[in-house]
Protein backbone atom coordinates (compact mmCIF):
# COMPACT_ATOMS: atom_id res chain seq x y z
CA UNK A 1 0.00 0.00 0.00
CA UNK A 2 1.13 3.41 -0.84
CA UNK A 3 0.97 6.39 1.49
CA UNK A 4 -2.05 7.55 -0.82
CA UNK A 5 -3.57 4.21 -0.18
CA UNK A 6 -3.01 2.67 -3.66
CA UNK A 7 -2.66 -1.11 -3.48
CA UNK A 8 0.20 -2.66 -5.54
CA UNK A 9 0.79 -6.26 -6.01
CA UNK A 10 4.72 -6.58 -5.32
CA UNK A 11 7.20 -9.99 -5.94
CA UNK A 12 10.40 -9.88 -3.80
CA UNK A 13 13.53 -9.09 -5.04
CA UNK A 14 15.70 -12.16 -5.86
CA UNK A 15 17.81 -11.07 -3.10
CA UNK A 16 15.60 -11.78 -0.36
CA UNK A 17 14.94 -15.51 -1.35
CA UNK A 18 18.85 -16.38 -1.08
CA UNK A 19 18.99 -14.96 2.70
CA UNK A 20 16.27 -17.05 3.71
CA UNK A 21 17.74 -20.20 1.89
CA UNK A 22 21.11 -19.63 3.46
CA UNK A 23 19.33 -19.32 6.94
CA UNK A 24 17.81 -22.76 6.79
CA UNK A 25 19.94 -24.55 8.73
CA UNK A 26 19.72 -22.75 11.52
CA UNK A 27 16.30 -21.61 13.20
CA UNK A 28 14.88 -18.54 11.33
CA UNK A 29 11.79 -17.05 9.95
CA UNK A 30 9.32 -18.18 7.63
CA UNK A 31 8.46 -15.34 6.35
CA UNK A 32 10.80 -12.49 4.71
CA UNK A 33 8.24 -9.64 4.63
CA UNK A 34 4.97 -9.34 6.89
CA UNK A 35 1.67 -7.53 6.73
CA UNK A 36 2.96 -4.16 8.46
CA UNK A 37 6.17 -4.14 7.33
CA UNK A 38 7.81 -0.65 5.09
CA UNK A 39 9.32 -1.58 2.21
CA UNK A 40 10.86 0.38 -0.90
CA UNK A 41 9.41 -0.88 -4.62
CA UNK A 42 10.94 -0.55 -7.47
CA UNK A 43 7.02 -0.13 -9.99
CA UNK A 44 7.54 -1.42 -13.34
CA UNK A 45 5.37 -0.31 -16.65
CA UNK A 46 2.68 -2.77 -15.79
CA UNK A 47 1.80 -1.61 -12.62
CA UNK A 48 3.39 -4.59 -10.02
CA UNK A 49 6.50 -3.61 -7.78
CA UNK A 50 9.30 -5.62 -6.58
CA UNK A 51 9.84 -5.08 -3.06
CA UNK A 52 13.77 -4.33 -3.02
CA UNK A 53 14.24 -3.08 0.65
CA UNK A 54 12.40 -4.35 4.12
CA UNK A 55 12.93 -1.20 6.52
CA UNK A 56 13.98 -2.69 10.32
CA UNK A 57 10.96 -3.41 12.42
CA UNK A 58 9.54 -1.92 15.11
CA UNK A 59 8.04 -4.29 16.59
CA UNK A 60 6.04 -7.91 15.05
CA UNK A 61 4.16 -10.69 16.60
CA UNK A 62 4.63 -14.03 15.32
CA UNK A 63 4.48 -17.87 16.59
CA UNK A 64 5.68 -20.87 16.04
CA UNK A 65 5.00 -22.25 12.16
CA UNK A 66 3.41 -25.35 11.76
CA UNK A 67 5.77 -28.41 11.68
CA UNK A 68 7.80 -28.77 8.18
CA UNK A 69 7.59 -31.79 6.25
CA UNK A 70 10.62 -33.43 4.90
CA UNK A 71 14.11 -34.60 6.85
CA UNK A 72 16.14 -31.66 5.56
CA UNK A 73 14.01 -29.87 8.33
CA UNK A 74 14.63 -32.39 11.08
CA UNK A 75 10.86 -30.79 13.19
CA UNK A 76 12.63 -27.69 13.97
CA UNK A 77 10.09 -25.23 14.08
CA UNK A 78 10.15 -22.04 12.49
CA UNK A 79 9.03 -18.66 13.52
CA UNK A 80 5.86 -17.11 11.35
CA UNK A 81 5.70 -13.59 11.31
CA UNK A 82 1.60 -12.81 11.56
CA UNK A 83 2.36 -8.81 11.35
CA UNK A 84 4.90 -5.70 12.18
CA UNK A 85 4.76 -2.17 13.48
CA UNK A 86 1.94 -2.85 15.11
CA UNK A 87 0.54 -0.57 18.11
CA UNK A 88 -2.76 -2.84 19.77
CA UNK A 89 -3.30 -6.20 19.26
CA UNK A 90 -6.87 -7.04 20.14
CA UNK A 91 -7.31 -11.00 20.51
CA UNK A 92 -10.96 -11.50 19.30
CA UNK A 93 -13.05 -14.30 20.75
CA UNK A 94 -16.86 -14.90 21.24
CA UNK A 95 -18.52 -16.23 24.17
CA UNK A 96 -20.11 -18.98 22.37
CA UNK A 97 -20.48 -20.64 19.47
CA UNK A 98 -17.27 -21.06 19.20
CA UNK A 99 -17.07 -21.70 23.14
CA UNK A 100 -14.62 -18.95 24.89
CA UNK A 101 -11.21 -20.70 25.60
CA UNK A 102 -9.00 -18.96 28.47
CA UNK A 103 -6.04 -21.49 27.40
CA UNK A 104 -6.29 -20.24 23.85
CA UNK A 105 -6.68 -16.03 25.08
CA UNK A 106 -3.64 -16.73 27.26
CA UNK A 107 -1.54 -18.20 24.59
CA UNK A 108 -2.22 -14.92 22.57
CA UNK A 109 -1.13 -12.80 25.50
CA UNK A 110 1.87 -14.16 25.82
CA UNK A 111 2.67 -13.45 22.02
CA UNK A 112 1.66 -9.86 22.64
CA UNK A 113 3.53 -9.42 25.58
CA UNK A 114 6.54 -11.00 24.63
CA UNK A 115 6.28 -8.37 21.21
CA UNK A 116 5.66 -5.87 23.76
CA UNK A 117 2.71 -4.83 21.78
CA UNK A 118 -0.62 -3.02 23.66
CA UNK A 119 -2.94 -5.91 24.37
CA UNK A 120 -7.01 -5.49 24.82
CA UNK A 121 -9.42 -8.60 25.08
CA UNK A 122 -12.57 -8.22 22.86
CA UNK A 123 -15.72 -11.25 23.91
CA UNK A 124 -17.96 -11.19 21.25
CA UNK A 125 -21.46 -12.68 20.50
CA UNK A 126 -22.61 -11.01 23.92
CA UNK A 127 -26.40 -10.96 22.34
CA UNK A 128 -26.66 -14.74 22.52
CA UNK A 129 -24.84 -14.73 25.80
CA UNK A 130 -27.36 -16.05 28.12
CA UNK A 131 -25.76 -16.45 31.07
CA UNK A 132 -23.62 -13.52 31.54
CA UNK A 133 -20.98 -15.85 30.96
CA UNK A 134 -18.87 -12.92 29.30
CA UNK A 135 -19.27 -10.48 32.49
CA UNK A 136 -17.34 -13.41 34.68
CA UNK A 137 -14.06 -13.25 32.41
CA UNK A 138 -14.16 -9.69 31.88
CA UNK A 139 -13.99 -9.51 35.53
CA UNK A 140 -10.92 -11.99 35.98
CA UNK A 141 -9.13 -10.23 32.77
CA UNK A 142 -9.62 -6.84 33.75
CA UNK A 143 -8.51 -7.40 37.42
CA UNK A 144 -5.41 -9.16 36.10
CA UNK A 145 -5.05 -5.19 34.31
CA UNK A 146 -6.57 -6.02 30.84
CA UNK A 147 -9.16 -3.63 29.05
CA UNK A 148 -11.38 -5.77 28.32
CA UNK A 149 -14.35 -4.97 25.19
CA UNK A 150 -18.10 -7.24 25.34
CA UNK A 151 -19.63 -6.79 21.41
CA UNK A 152 -21.80 -7.89 19.49
CA UNK A 153 -21.35 -7.53 16.07
CA UNK A 154 -25.01 -8.44 15.39
CA UNK A 155 -26.85 -6.31 17.69
CA UNK A 156 -23.96 -3.50 17.56
CA UNK A 157 -23.00 -3.45 21.05
CA UNK A 158 -19.56 -2.06 22.45
CA UNK A 159 -18.42 -0.85 18.69
CA UNK A 160 -18.42 2.93 19.81
CA UNK A 161 -15.58 2.31 22.72
CA UNK A 162 -13.96 -0.07 20.67
CA UNK A 163 -13.57 3.08 17.68
CA UNK A 164 -12.24 5.41 20.12
CA UNK A 165 -9.83 2.82 20.93
CA UNK A 166 -8.18 2.25 17.80
CA UNK A 167 -8.14 5.74 16.41
CA UNK A 168 -4.64 7.02 15.55
CA UNK A 169 -3.37 3.35 15.74
CA UNK A 170 -1.98 0.46 13.79
CA UNK A 171 -4.31 -2.26 15.02
CA UNK A 172 -4.28 -6.09 14.74
CA UNK A 173 -7.09 -8.04 15.54
CA UNK A 174 -6.30 -11.89 15.95
CA UNK A 175 -7.86 -14.70 17.62
CA UNK A 176 -9.99 -18.60 16.39
CA UNK A 177 -12.04 -18.67 13.30
CA UNK A 178 -15.19 -17.81 13.39
CA UNK A 179 -15.38 -15.59 16.37
CA UNK A 180 -16.22 -12.22 14.37
CA UNK A 181 -13.22 -10.56 13.94
CA UNK A 182 -14.11 -9.71 10.42
CA UNK A 183 -17.65 -8.66 11.38
CA UNK A 184 -16.55 -6.47 14.14
CA UNK A 185 -14.57 -4.69 11.60
CA UNK A 186 -17.24 -4.86 9.21
CA UNK A 187 -19.31 -3.14 11.99
CA UNK A 188 -16.73 -0.31 12.34
CA UNK A 189 -16.15 0.33 9.32
CA UNK A 190 -18.85 -1.01 7.17
CA UNK A 191 -16.67 0.64 3.76
CA UNK A 192 -13.96 -2.56 4.35
CA UNK A 193 -16.65 -5.13 3.00
CA UNK A 194 -14.87 -8.25 4.40
CA UNK A 195 -16.17 -10.83 3.83
CA UNK A 196 -17.67 -12.85 6.91
CA UNK A 197 -18.94 -16.97 6.65
CA UNK A 198 -21.32 -19.08 8.67
CA UNK A 199 -20.13 -21.62 11.78
CA UNK A 200 -20.57 -24.80 11.41
CA UNK A 201 -23.82 -25.91 12.87
CA UNK A 202 -22.36 -29.29 14.48
CA UNK A 203 -18.99 -28.03 16.19
CA UNK A 204 -20.16 -24.59 16.21
CA UNK A 205 -16.59 -23.85 14.98
CA UNK A 206 -15.79 -21.08 12.03
CA UNK A 207 -14.54 -22.31 8.59
CA UNK A 208 -11.70 -20.06 8.18
CA UNK A 209 -13.19 -17.46 5.99
CA UNK A 210 -10.83 -15.10 5.75
CA UNK A 211 -7.47 -16.73 4.25
CA UNK A 212 -4.74 -13.71 4.11
CA UNK A 213 -4.06 -10.81 6.61
CA UNK A 214 -4.65 -7.70 5.10
CA UNK A 215 -3.67 -3.68 6.17
CA UNK A 216 -6.43 -1.50 5.78
CA UNK A 217 -5.72 1.99 6.26
CA UNK A 218 -9.65 3.04 8.10
CA UNK A 219 -8.69 6.75 8.13
CA UNK A 220 -5.80 9.37 7.93
CA UNK A 221 -3.57 8.18 10.84
CA UNK A 222 -5.84 4.60 11.77
CA UNK A 223 -4.84 1.07 10.42
CA UNK A 224 -6.43 -2.24 10.68
CA UNK A 225 -5.48 -5.38 10.26
CA UNK A 226 -7.94 -9.03 10.02
CA UNK A 227 -6.35 -12.33 9.79
CA UNK A 228 -6.63 -15.64 9.22
CA UNK A 229 -8.78 -17.66 12.55
CA UNK A 230 -6.26 -19.30 13.90
CA UNK A 231 -6.08 -23.25 15.18
CA UNK A 232 -3.35 -24.08 17.45
CA UNK A 233 -0.94 -20.98 18.85
CA UNK A 234 2.60 -21.85 20.31
CA UNK A 235 4.25 -18.66 21.28
CA UNK A 236 7.83 -18.46 19.37
CA UNK A 237 11.32 -18.08 21.14
CA UNK A 238 10.32 -18.26 24.47
CA UNK A 239 12.62 -19.98 26.98
CA UNK A 240 11.18 -21.71 29.59
CA UNK A 241 12.49 -19.41 32.72
CA UNK A 242 11.35 -16.69 30.65
CA UNK A 243 7.61 -17.64 30.62
CA UNK A 244 6.74 -16.21 34.08
CA UNK A 245 7.44 -12.55 32.66
CA UNK A 246 4.52 -12.75 30.08
CA UNK A 247 2.26 -13.09 32.87
CA UNK A 248 1.74 -9.96 34.39
CA UNK A 249 -0.35 -10.96 37.19
CA UNK A 250 2.46 -13.26 38.28
CA UNK A 251 5.45 -10.75 37.91
CA UNK A 252 4.95 -9.57 41.35
CA UNK A 253 5.34 -12.40 43.23
CA UNK A 254 8.50 -13.29 41.51
CA UNK A 255 10.86 -11.50 43.81
CA UNK A 256 9.39 -14.02 47.01
CA UNK A 257 10.52 -16.86 44.67
CA UNK A 258 13.33 -19.00 46.80
CA UNK A 259 15.65 -19.48 43.41
CA UNK A 260 15.68 -16.65 41.20
CA UNK A 261 15.63 -19.06 38.23
CA UNK A 262 12.41 -20.38 39.65
CA UNK A 263 9.92 -21.48 36.71
CA UNK A 264 7.50 -21.44 39.54
CA UNK A 265 6.40 -25.17 38.86
CA UNK A 266 8.16 -27.95 40.93
CA UNK A 267 10.81 -25.68 42.97
CA UNK A 268 10.42 -25.79 46.78
CA UNK A 269 9.36 -21.59 48.23
CA UNK A 270 7.56 -20.30 45.09
CA UNK A 271 5.79 -17.70 45.67
CA UNK A 272 3.64 -17.98 42.44
CA UNK A 273 2.41 -21.45 43.55
CA UNK A 274 1.88 -19.70 46.95
CA UNK A 275 -0.45 -17.41 45.30
CA UNK A 276 -2.24 -19.70 43.46
CA UNK A 277 -3.35 -21.66 46.93
CA UNK A 278 -3.79 -18.44 48.69
CA UNK A 279 -6.44 -16.96 45.87
CA UNK A 280 -3.85 -14.45 45.23
CA UNK A 281 -3.36 -15.50 41.24
CA UNK A 282 -6.37 -17.02 39.49
CA UNK A 283 -5.69 -20.77 39.14
CA UNK A 284 -6.90 -20.94 35.36
CA UNK A 285 -4.60 -18.71 34.45
CA UNK A 286 -1.52 -20.71 36.17
CA UNK A 287 -2.88 -24.20 34.55
CA UNK A 288 -2.52 -21.84 31.63
CA UNK A 289 0.96 -21.21 32.33
CA UNK A 290 1.57 -25.26 33.21
CA UNK A 291 0.22 -26.01 29.43
CA UNK A 292 2.38 -23.69 27.60
CA UNK A 293 5.49 -23.93 29.66
CA UNK A 294 4.45 -28.15 28.81
CA UNK A 295 4.99 -27.29 25.29
CA UNK A 296 8.11 -25.34 25.50
CA UNK A 297 9.76 -28.50 27.59
CA UNK A 298 8.55 -30.49 25.06
CA UNK A 299 10.20 -28.61 21.85
CA UNK A 300 13.47 -29.25 20.70
CA UNK A 301 15.02 -25.58 19.99
CA UNK A 302 13.80 -24.56 23.20
N1 LIG B 1 -24.89 -13.85 17.15
C1 LIG B 1 -23.80 -13.23 16.69
N2 LIG B 1 -23.17 -13.70 15.58
C2 LIG B 1 -22.07 -13.05 15.16
C3 LIG B 1 -21.55 -11.90 15.82
N3 LIG B 1 -20.43 -11.50 15.16
C4 LIG B 1 -20.26 -12.36 14.15
N4 LIG B 1 -21.23 -13.29 14.12
C5 LIG B 1 -21.39 -14.39 13.16
O1 LIG B 1 -20.32 -15.30 13.32
C6 LIG B 1 -19.94 -15.88 12.05
C7 LIG B 1 -18.43 -15.71 11.82
O2 LIG B 1 -18.11 -14.34 11.70
P1 LIG B 1 -16.79 -13.83 10.95
O3 LIG B 1 -16.76 -12.36 11.11
O4 LIG B 1 -16.68 -14.40 9.59
O5 LIG B 1 -15.68 -14.50 11.90
P2 LIG B 1 -14.05 -14.38 11.76
O6 LIG B 1 -13.53 -14.30 13.15
O7 LIG B 1 -13.69 -13.29 10.84
O8 LIG B 1 -13.71 -15.82 11.15
P3 LIG B 1 -12.45 -16.26 10.19
O9 LIG B 1 -12.35 -15.28 9.08
O10 LIG B 1 -12.83 -17.63 9.74
O11 LIG B 1 -11.24 -16.28 11.08
C8 LIG B 1 -20.81 -15.17 11.01
O12 LIG B 1 -21.91 -15.99 10.71
C9 LIG B 1 -21.27 -13.91 11.71
O13 LIG B 1 -22.51 -13.45 11.23
C10 LIG B 1 -22.26 -11.42 16.97
O14 LIG B 1 -21.90 -10.45 17.61
N5 LIG B 1 -23.37 -12.14 17.35
MG1 LIG C 1 -12.62 -13.27 9.08
ZN1 LIG D 1 8.43 -19.35 41.56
Amino acid sequence: MTPDNQKIRCSLRGKFKKQFSLKKDKLHTLDVAAVGDFVKVDLSNDGTGAISEIEDRKNHLSRKAIKMKGASFRGERFEQVIASNVDNLFIVSSIVKPEFNNKVIDRIIVAGESSRLNTFIIINKVDIDSGNEAGLWEELYTSIGYKVFLTSAKSKIGIEDLRNEIHGKVNLFWGSSGVGKSSILNELFPDLELETGDISESSYKGKHTTVTSILNKVDDETYVIDTPGIREIDPYGIKKEDLGHYFIDFTPFFPDCRFNTCTHYHEPGCAVVDAVEKGEIDELRYESYLNILDTIEDDMNF
